[in-house]
């Protein structure tokens, strides 16, 4: 892990292995962040993140069932679903987040605005098996940053490395677990009124109508155009996760509830109540990328009091932070 300042600052970076995943600990330098425990585990194994805070509680949701082994995703932390979101052509949400990603131990600097900040890169590069379904060379960087107050902000960069001259297009999305105390006592805010894709009804267009996403049953939506900075409400905690996003137009709300939990494997039976995914995307207009060209998708999360107000929570003071 470096610092986008200096490389000298790597503290700890503890590779452990669970199963055949091969896990990367990551633990903020004391100088960047008073509370050094805060941090992130990253599995190479699809690049996919968990997230903690200060007291070591994890603040994404992982299953109870998670299974740490290929060749599916671990159910939990943050899944990236690439070159495809959902079903289509290829595997379901794409093949990245089933493949072995690498290390840059060299990578180049970003342009940032903060300078505080530890990061690692992972990179995935099309292989031979990946050519036969999806003929495109590409270079997918992927940039895991800490800030100073234990934010957790992951940048993809996907460049078009084609020689042949071809473009190509994909969808996209963080699939993002967040761990909630009670489903029941959750809200979103930012994504009322808006138009969304209902994909438990084959994708059929409907607007959201009242002035609260809550749930009490099965939901699972594709959000459309949606604004940069949304509010998750954990009512129990009186905690709140702000999810802020850039080049991503969607968001994507699931949460399987009893019956399709049941039915998963690798989810326990009651999981479902701890959990709440929802996820910076670009699905309903897929990018396209010539040659030479690059796509940055940038999603961050921050955690913050909720604000309670005479038994109703304030979205506009939630949103402000
Ligand atoms: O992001 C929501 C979603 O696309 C849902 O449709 C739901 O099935 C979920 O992802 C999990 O998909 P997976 O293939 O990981 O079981």
């Amino acid at each position: 892990m470096r610092t986008a300042s200096t490389s000298s600052t790597v503290r700890a970076l503890m590779a452990s292995t669970r199963s055949s995943c091969v896990r990367f600990v990551a633990v903020l330098p004391r100088q960047i962040i008073n509370a050094s425990l805060i941090g992130y585990d990253i599995y190479l194994y699809g690049g996919q993140v968990t997230w903690k805070n200060e007291h070591r509680e994890e603040l994404l949701f992982v299953s109870s069932k998670a299974i740490f082994k290929p060749p599916k995703a671990i159910r939990g932390g943050i899944t990236i679903c690439f070159p495809q979101f959902g079903s289509g052509a290829l595997d379901r949400h794409g093949f990245a987040r089933n493949r072995f990603w690498s290390i840059d131990n060299d990578p180049p600097p970003f342009p940032t605005n903060t300078t505080n900040k530890a990061f690692i890169d992972l990179i995935l590069k099309q292989s031979e098996e990946d050519a036969k379904i999806w003929p495109h060379r590409y270079e997918f960087r992927l940039r895991i940053t800490l800030g100073p107050g234990g934010d957790l902000m992951l940048t993809s960069r996907i460049r078009n490395t084609n020689t042949d001259g071809k473009s190509f297009t994909f969808t996209f999305a963080y699939h993002t677990h967040l761990y909630v105390t009670d489903i029941s006592e959750v809200r979103v805010e930012g994504l009322e009124t808006l138009d969304y894709l209902d994909n438990l009804k084959d994708r059929e267009r409907f607007t959201e109508q009242g002035d609260a996403i809550t749930f009490e049953s099965e939901v699972d939506k594709i959000y459309l155009s949606t604004p940069t900075k949304i509010a998750i409400l954990d009512h129990e905690r009186k905690r709140t996760f702000v999810l802020r996003k850039d080049g991503l137009p969607d968001a994507v709300v699931w949460n399987p509830w009893d019956k399709k939990a049941k039915a998963m494997p690798d989810f326990g039976d009651d999981d479902y109540m701890h959990m709440l995914c929802v996820e910076a995307a670009c699905v309903e207009k897929p990018i396209t990328l010539k040659p030479g060209e690059e796509w940055k998708g940038r999603q961050e999360l921050s955690v913050v009091p909720s604000s309670y107000c005479s038994g109703q929570l304030d979205p506009r003071r939630a949103l402000s932070v």
